[in-house]
Order: structure tokens, then C-alpha cells, then sequence
């Protein structure tokens, strides 16, 4: 194939098609050329691994010909401020089919497989996806970094390279099994090392006093130990435009191979032991969705890639005859949540004592350079590190946040001389008998933006946890409602829809989702809700052979598809759900002839390894399955399904199946939710609570399309203050009472009346998230929902309304949100010939 008889020039002019071509001849060749130069095989003996390593590396070529001329233009362009998005997860999904979607070549690169003889769909397959995120917070960041390049802002996502991503579930006998995700195990194509880019990163030691040339006493780290942070580079592309953005992974390695005079003097073991020390950092995602753990490991983790980070954006901005003082002219930091929190007194460092500013200019700039975005109000997963384990892990940095404290608290004083306890509140230090550092109230005070993720939950913020923040700083805050990309949330994931769509209002949609508004006349159309409904079937369809072939359970396409997926949490109560599949299975047992409408309801989540009641809502959703999937008298009417491995590759799947999706968590919970954006956008109805971007989604698509039920953020308040008793509704609810005894009557259980008492005492004495107080809410509206789907036209009407109506929810609105408000920045639009 590669062979030409034309001489040198067209053999010149083949190399540059070989790498940036974009039609089906050159994407052919390329594969060709990556299968016999990189996997070292002919066609004919690729494996299925071979072609999807050699299609990426065709891919990979043709993104970083994008990549680097953008980052030549805008690193030297002084008037370009670039947005540094910091985040301890990024939780990518596969690459391949997104970045195909993304150059606006899926079909010439579906053709030029097949045409090479092998199965495009086995080759995406194939990829095996970076699951370097827990759930929504890491998922956000990807969408974030996709609206970042369709938007062209120019861009670098910074985190870390882990090892091992989030862990594979497995099922046995209904209880969840972690597995190892060894996702590096057959090499991924999409990054680059750059170990020219490597820094230091220093842990440990001591500080001490030093009088510099001049006498001027100065203080520095004397450190213990030192990591090296290598950058791993993955191309970040928009869609349909020719500028591309990077994600940036530190992986950690020891700073030489082997510590040599340890090696000399005999201490060979010591010596390994440092290089396994240093390589453990980036080895492990922690699994903790909203649980703060204070491990060591984790804290070295933060601070790790916040300080590489930082190096790396200071050395750029140098490298561009920046001056330091001027860094947040160039860089506008991003904190996703505070994982990354430390890197506001590791920027004071850099700027005190690398660069050699004063403190006055070293604290102007940082507070000019970050923003910071809340993502929780759980009390359990605030960040507070334990004074002893900061100080011997990061003694400056703690020295300098004392500085920082000391500063900020004088000026708390004069704001209000009167008030001692708000200076004991807003202090970064807590003095509880133990102390701890707060790294929230570090995020706040070095930011010059803090923002909550949806409406109610900024309000929440401003009124509950960060209230004293606005006291201080009342014109620090906004709110970004969260968003999410259509691009692999609908053009990928749902390419039934996405030419529906196109069809009847034009293919700019992806790019402005408010286009889906010329859709709401087609709600009303026959033809229109026809072709609709067979969309969805045929995506049910789909869903079901799946099911089917991974946990070999049958499910009906035509039944309603009634889907709760998230990380499996108290406060998102699946549980309630569990109560109301329990409360039509108590119906059909004591009347076989009922009416009911057939549903599937399927589950889907990983538990946290160490959070045990997770891990017996998963067990107890199993049980359930197995006793309904198996009983003749509910002839299938009803049918449970727990799915294993929730991620990125498996959400697309179910996101486009969907007709009903369950934001059920307790009002005042959750933050926002993404996965309900998903939902609605791909046609499913809402049954929710007044909880997160759940209202905002409510409002949108109007409140006659989306079934809400239960206590409002302020009722759930007022209801715990009352002395909440649940035991009262437990005695007065007959189909409640009846499923409770039902769970601890051991049917479920093979007898074991005490495998789901921990859940049911939970219900009975205290119910912290109210799933009693709104289970009959919630079982009403559920029979609502049923007899809503009766009406198969009125449920059309509704879904499509709904996808017309959530515009708002791209991920695009957001960034758009977060360049005019917060950043500042303008996009950098590239010509590429
Ligand atoms: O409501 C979601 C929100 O949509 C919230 O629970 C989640 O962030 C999403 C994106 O804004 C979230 N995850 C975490 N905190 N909030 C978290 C905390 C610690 C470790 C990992 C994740």
C-alpha cells in the first residue's frame, strides 16, 4: 500500500496525508502504516487489539497536528489568559469513538475499517476506558475540558495519572466485588510522555532561617525527600473546530532509579523502598465518593499534582518572558472541589520563595489566579487534614498558611470587632482538641470566585456552610449550574436520536442546544413522536441484548424502563426505590390479577469499598431481583436488574434506554447531578425530588413533565427539628408496614432475619435521609407515572418536550458561564489549512 512509483514530491505529500488526511483512502493508510510500524503486524494477522491500537494511533496524529500549533500560538500571545483546570479526577470514557465525533469523521473512519475487513464495532469496543474518576465530580471535569476546546478556550486539564482508576464491580452472590482496574495493562494510545517536562516535588524535613546576599532574613524548606512528577499528555479536541486543548497526568516516579549511596552502603532494601514509596502516589484512585478519609497518601497525592502543576504553568509563563507578579494574567486556576485545594499555599511558595516576591505581591496574585467550586455540603466530605500529618509532610506550606491566617484573621477583626466566634470559624486552622487544617476556608480565602454547581445548592452554600464566607466576601460568589456535553452524550451515545434530530432542525444543535427548542411543534407531530418512539425501542432493545448477555436476565423492550444509575449512597436513597418495587410486589402477591404496568427497573453504581450500608443496598437490590425475577405469579410483569460495572462506556448505553430516570435524593442532598441531565436530554421522564439541578430541570421543561414528589430542602429541615419520629408513619402505613416486615421476614435472605436490619433499624430509628417520611409521596407519584405510561401518546409528547426543552444543560452554557463570570477569558479561534 505504501509503495509509490510517483516520485518524491507526491511521496512527500503521501507522509502528510499518512498523518493528517482526513478523508477514508488516507485513514486506511495511516491504520496501515500504525499496524506495520507500531504493532509490527500485517492486516491480515492483527489482532482486534492491534487495528484499535493502530486506528487510535491514526487518530492520535491527527488531534496532536491540532494540539501543538495551538499552544505554539497561545502560550506566546501575552494577551491571552489560558484557564488551568485543576481536578484530582477526570473520568475521560473511551476516546476513540468521542474524538471521531469530535473531527467530524466517524463515518470515513467506520468505512475505512470495514473496508480493511475488520468490525468497527469491535474495535470500539475494544478501548478500554480511563477510569480515572468516582462519579459526577470527575465526569464533569471531561465535559468540562470537551466544552473548553468546542469553545476553543485555550486550556490544560491537570491531574493525575493513576495507576489504577476507579475498581472494576463485579457481582457474587449479590454482594459487590472490587476488582483491579488495570486499565494501562495493553498500553494507551491517546497519551504521550513528556519526561523533559518532569519536576521536583518536595516532602518532609524542616524549615529554617537564612539571611540572604544582602542580610535579609528569609525563611526555606529544607526537605527529607523528593518525588519526580512526569507529564503524560492526552489531546483534549472540540468539536468541529481546529484548536485543541491537552490533558495533562502527572505520573510520580522515584527521583533516580535506585538511591545509590543507600545501594553503596549495603541498604539495598531502603533504597527500593523509596522508589516504591514514590511510585505509590499516583498509583491509586481513592474510592471514596463524597467520604473524606484522612490518609497520608492522599494528601501527598494533592499536593503532588497541585505543586507539579504549578511548576509547570510558572515555568511556561516564564519560558514567555512573563514576570511572576503577572502569573494570573496568564493562568486562570480552576480548584475542582479542594482536592486540589493545597495549591494556593503551594503558589505562595513558589511566588515567596522561588521567585523571591514580597508577601503583599506574592498574596495579590494568588488571590487573583484562583476560583474555587463547591461540590458538596455532606459534612462528611469536608477536607480537614490533621495538623501533626501536614506539618511532617509539608512544613513551609503549613508554615505559610499560619502566615496567610494570621493576615486574614486581623483583617476578620476589623470587619467585625465584636464577633469572636466568627473568627474561630473562618480561621483555616480548627482547634477542636485535635487540629486540623480546613481546607475549604483556605480555597475561599485564596480564591477571588467561589461557586456552587446549581441553584439551590449556592443557595444552601451561602446560607448554611459558607455563611460566614459571605459575610466577609459577599461579592465572591455565583452559582454555575453544572451542564454536560451532547456531543458524547447524544451524538455518540444516541446516534438514533442524533439523526432524528438533524433530520427536522439542521446539524447545528450540538454546538447550541438551545437549537433543540425548534423541536417542541414535532411533540405534537404523529410522524414525528412515531419515529421517537422507535428510537427509544430500538436503544431499549440494544440495552436488553446487553443485559441479557452479561447477566443473562430477560428483560421486555417494551416494558417501561425505569432507571436509578449514580454511586450507590444513603442520601440517594435507592433504597426507597427498593421500597416502592417491594410495594408493587406485595400487590401482585396478595391480588395475582392486578393491573400493573410492566417495568424494568435497573439498577446500576459502585459502592465505596469501605461503606458497608452501600454494600448491603446492593446486596438487599439483588435479593429483591432474585425473588421477583423468579416468582410465576408476577408472570413478568415486574423485573429487577442489577447491572455490574458502572462507567463511562456502560452509562452511554443506558442514558438513550431509558423512559423514566430517579433523582430521588433527599431534598438539600445533592449538589446537582449530572446523570439527570443525561436522562432528560435523551427523552427519559424525571421522577424527583426538589433536590440539586433537579428544580432547574423541572423548570425548564415544565413542571407538567416531570414527576415530583416529596419534602423540600426547608420541610426536611423543620421535620428534623420536630422530632421526625419515622416509627409513626411505620405504624400507620399499611403497604409500608407490610414491606418492611417483608424485608426482615428472611424470605429474601434464606432465612436470615438479620441480614437487612442494619437497613431497616436505619429506616425505623432515626431515618437520617426521610425515606419514610416521603415514601407515601413517592408511591403515589409512582402510580401517577404508571398511569401516565398507560397513555403511550401523552408520555411521547412529555419526552420530547423534555429533550427540546434542556438546551440550558449543556455543558457549553456552563463554561460560557464560567469564561464571561468568573475567568474573564475570550476564545482563540485557530486556522489550520
Ligand atoms: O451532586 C453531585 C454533582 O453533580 C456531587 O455529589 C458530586 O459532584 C457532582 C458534580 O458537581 C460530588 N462528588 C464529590 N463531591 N461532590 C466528591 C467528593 C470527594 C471525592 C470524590 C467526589
Amino acid at each position: 500500500f505504501l509503495i509509490n512509483n510517483q516520485g518524491l514530491e507526491s511521496g512527500k505529500m503521501k507522509m502528510c496525508n499518512i498523518r493528517t488526511g482526513l478523508d477514508k483512502a488516507c485513514l486506511k493508510e495511516a491504520i496501515i502504516d500504525h499496524l506495520f510500524y507500531k504493532q509490527g503486524c500485517e492486516p491480515e494477522g492483527a489482532s482486534i487489539n492491534d487495528v484499535y491500537l493502530a486506528v487510535s494511533y491514526a487518530l492520535r496524529d491527527r488531534l496532536l497536528h491540532h494540539g501543538l500549533k495551538t499552544f505554539d500560538a497561545v502560550l506566546e500571545d501575552e494577551d491571552i489568559r489560558l484557564v488551568s483546570y485543576l481536578s484530582a479526577e477526570f473520568l475521560m470514557g473511551p476516546q476513540l469513538g468521542a474524538n471521531l465525533i469530535d473531527l467530524n469523521i466517524f463515518d470515513e473512519m467506520r468505512q475505512a475499517v470495514t473496508e480493511l475487513g475488520f468490525d468497527f464495532k469491535l474495535v470500539l469496543e475494544q478501548e478500554e476506558e480511563p477510569g480515572l474518576g468516582n462519579g459526577g465530580l470527575g465526569r464533569l471535569a471531561s465535559c468540562y475540558m470537551d466544552s473548553l476546546a468546542s469553545l476553543e478556550i485555550p486550556a490544560i486539564g491537570y491531574g493525575i495519572r493513576y495507576e489504577f482508576g476507579i475498581f472494576d464491580q463485579e457481582i457474587k452472590d449479590g454482594w459487590q466485588v472490587e476488582i483491579t482496574d488495570k486499565w494501562l495493562r495493553y498500553g494507551n494510545p491517546w497519551e504521550i510522555a513528556r519526561p523533559e517536562s518532569s519536576v521536583n516535588v518536595y516532602f518532609g524535613g524542616y524549615t529554617e532561617q537564612y539571611s540572604n546576599e544582602i542580610g535579609k532574613v528569609l525563611r526555606r524548606w529544607v526537605p527529607s525527600y523528593v518525588v519526580k512528577g512526569i507529564p503524560y499528555d492526552t489531546s483534549e479536541m472540540g468539536y468541529k473546530v481546529a484548536s485543541c486543548n491537552f490533558l495533562r497526568l502527572w505520573k510520580s516516579e522515584a527521583i533516580e532509579s535506585f538511591d545509590f549511596s543507600s545501594f553503596n552502603h549495603g541498604d539495598y532494601y531502603k533504597a527500593v523502598m523509596d522508589k516504591i514509596e514514590s511510585e505509590n502516589i499516583s498509583k491509586i484512585l481513592y474510592p471514596n465518593d463524597e467520604l473524606y478519609v484522612g490518609k497520608q497518601l492522599r494528601l501527598k497525592q494533592q499536593y503532588f499534582f497541585s505543586s507539579c502543576s504549578l511548576q509547570d504553568m510558572m515555568r511556561m509563563h516564564l519560558e514567555n518572558q512573563g514576570k511572576p507578579q503577572d502569573f494570573h494574567k496568564k493562568w486562570a486556576i480552576q480548584l475542582n472541589d479542594t482536592h486540589p485545594a493545597i495549591s494556593v499555599a503551594e503558589l505562595m511558595r513558589i511566588l515567596l520563595d522561588e521567585c523571591k516576591l514580597d508577601w503583599k505581591t506574592a498574596w495579590e496574585t494568588t488571590q487573583q489566579t484562583f476560583s474555587y467550586t463547591n461540590h458538596t455540603l455532606l459534612p462528611e466530605a469536608l477536607e480537614k487534614w490533621p495538623l501533626d500529618l501536614f506539618k511532617a509532610l509539608l512544613p513551609r506550606l503549613l508554615e505559610i498558611i499560619y502566615e496567610i491566617n494570621y493576615r486574614f484573621l486581623e483583617e476578620v477583626k476589623r470587619r467585625f470587632p465584636e464577633d469572636n466566634n466568627i473568627l474561630s470559624r473562618l480561621s483555616l486552622i480548627e482547634e477542636t482538641g485535635s487540629s486540623y487544617v480546613r481546607m475549604a476556608n483556605l480555597a475561599c480565602v485564596g480564591s477571588y470566585a467561589i461557586n456552587g454547581v446549581a441553584s439551590l445548592h449556592t443557595e444552601l452554600l451561602k446560607k448554611n456552610i459558607l455563611n460566614d464566607w459571605v459575610s466577609m466576601y459577599p461579592d465572591k460568589f455565583y452559582n454555575i449550574t453544572n451542564g454536560i456535553t451532547p456531543r458524547r452524550f447524544v451524538v455518540l451515545s444516541n446516534p438514533g436520536l442524533s439523526k432524528l434530530i438533524t433530520k427536522n432542525i439542521g446539524d447545528t444543535w450540538p454546538q447550541y442546544l438551545n437549537e433543540l427548542k425548534k423541536l417542541e411543534p414535532f411533540a405534537y407531530d404523529a410522524n414525528f413522536k412515531e419515529q421517537f418512539r422507535q428510537v427509544k425501542i430500538e436503544n431499549k432493545r440494544i440495552l436488553s441484548s446487553v443485559i441479557k448477555d452479561r447477566i443473562g436476565i430477560v428483560v421486555n423492550p417494551s416494558s417501561m424502563f425505569d432507571v436509578q444509575v449514580k454511586r450507590i449512597h444513603e442520601y440517594k436513597r435507592q433504597h426507597l426505590n427498593v421500597l416502592h418495587i417491594l410495594t408493587l410486589y406485595l400487590r401482585i402477591k396478595s391480588n395475582p390479577d392486578i393491573e400493573i404496568q410492566p417495568r424494568t427497573f435497573i439498577f446500576w453504581g459502585k459502592a465505596a469499598p469501605g461503606y458497608f450500608m452501600a454494600k448491603l443496598l446492593i446486596k438487599l437490590i439483588n435479593s429483591v431481583g432474585n425473588l421477583v425475577n423468579n416468582d410465576f405469579d408476577v408472570r413478568d410483569r415486574i423485573k429487577v436488574v442489577f447491572f455490574p460495572d458502572f462507567n463511562v462506556k456502560n452509562a452511554q448505553l443506558i442514558y438513550p434506554a431509558a423512559d423514566l430516570s430517579e433523582q430521588i435524593s433527599t431534598s438539600g442532598k445533592e449538589a446537582s447531578g449530572t446523570g439527570n441531565m443525561k436522562f432528560a436530554l435523551n427523552g427519559a421522564l424525571t421522577i424527583g425530588t426538589l433536590d440539586g439541578a433537579n428544580i432547574e430541570i423541572r423548570e425548564e421543561v415544565g413542571y407538567e413533565n416531570f414527576f415530583l414528589f416529596g419534602l423540600t430542602a426547608s420541610q426536611v429541615i423543620e421535620v428534623k427539628q420536630n422530632n421526625y419520629d419515622p416509627r409513626f408513619i411505620y405504624e400507620n402505613n399499611m403497604e409500608l408496614n407490610a414491606v418492611i416486615k417483608f424485608i426482615n421476614s428472611g424470605i429474601l435472605s434464606n432465612g436470615d432475619r438479620n441480614l437487612f436490619k442494619p437497613i431497616t433499624d436505619n429506616l425505623l430509628y432515626g431515618d437520617p435521609y426521610l425515606l419514610l417520611a416521603d415514601y407515601p409521596l413517592y408511591i403515589s407519584c409512582q402510580d401517577i407515572v404508571a398511569e401516565t405510561w398507560k397513555d403511550k401518546d401523552k408520555w411521547n409528547t412529555m419526552a420530547v418536550l423534555n429533550v427540546a426543552r434542556m438546551g440550558k444543560f449543556s455543558s457549553d452554557r456552563s463554561i460560557n458561564d464560567y469564561c464571561e463570570n468568573i475567568w474573564k477569558v475570550k476564545p482563540f479561534k485557530l486556522k489550520i489549512e
